[in-house]
């Protein structure tokens, strides 16, 4: 299982926000992640915190393209996690090779398009709406197997818009639109998504379900839901705790 590290280059992160929020010493986070054994760094410009407001494109790119062209003279993978077609063009043509895209190419309709031509990996994100009105959005059937029918038909348009299915990796979107039974429900059942045949993303780090008032406190929980999911075909867990997460990962 791969470790990919967060680096949130913005003021309002729910969990590191405002921490690396400057160029030099985002980049600096980043080495310091690679010095903890990290295999990829997410950069993200735009919080996506339950009813976090919108950034414009241009402070977007202002944020993450300086991060990005500096992170991808190191040895690891760079991901640009954006919503915005034109973020992630810019994103890989400065160096990333992976475009996180949350809202699974709900929220640009440009994004399919871009990605197959630019050709690099995706991480299609269950999503059913902006940060805004996510908390409304959380009512399921049967969470696992909504979930599912609804990233099937992204996973659908993806292929049609001509993304390779090599290139593409599943994430059943943690926190998003989905309630603390919701988040467990998924986790205890991860397995149903790792038999669609993706490659399997899992973002838990420091969310409120798993519990307390402070994201801090919530790393011994992280690390243990990471623990949890060892062994069980997942590709990668994406967290702001680089080091404790590497060392259960590669025990
Ligand atoms: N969660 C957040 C942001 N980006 N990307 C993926 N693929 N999966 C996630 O679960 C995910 C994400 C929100 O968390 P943050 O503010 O700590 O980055």
């Amino acid at each position: 299982m791969l470790v990919m590290g967060i680096l949130n280059v913005t003021p309002d992160s729910f969990a590191d926000g405002g921490l690396h929020y400057d160029t030099d010493l985002a980049t600096a986070r980043g080495y310091e992640m690679v010095e903890e054994g990290v295999d990829i760094i997410d950069v993200g410009g735009e919080s996506t915190r339950p009813g976090a407001d919108r950034v414009s494109e241009q402070e977007e790119q202002a944020r993450v393209l300086p991060v990005i062209r500096a992170l991808a003279q190191s040895k690891v993978d760079i991901s640009v996690d954006t919503m915005r077609a034109s973020t992630a063009r810019l994103a890989v043509e400065a160096g990333a090779t992976i475009v996180n895209d949350v809202s699974g190419g709900a929220a640009d309709a440009d994004m399919f398009a871009t990605v197959a031509q630019l050709g690099c990996k995706y991480t299609l994100m269950h999503w059913r709406g902006h940060s805004k009105d996510m908390n409304s959005l959380a009512v399921y059937g049967d969470v696992v197997a909504d979930v599912i029918e609804e990233v099937t038909i992204q996973l659908d348009k993806a292929l049609a818009a001509g993304i390779k299915r090599e290139n593409i990796i599943l994430d059943p979107g943690i926190g998003f639109a989905k309630d603390a039974e919701h988040n467990w429900e998924i986790l205890n059942r991860i397995e149903e998504f790792v038999a669609l045949g993706y490659p399997v993303l899992i973002g838990h780090s420091r969310k409120r379900f798993l519990g307390g008032d402070n994201p801090d406190d919530r790393e011994a929980a992280t690390v243990s839901v990471t623990q949890s999911l060892v062994g069980k075909g997942i590709w990668a867990v994406r967290v702001h705790g680089v080091k404790a997460n590497v060392e259960v990962v590669k025990k």
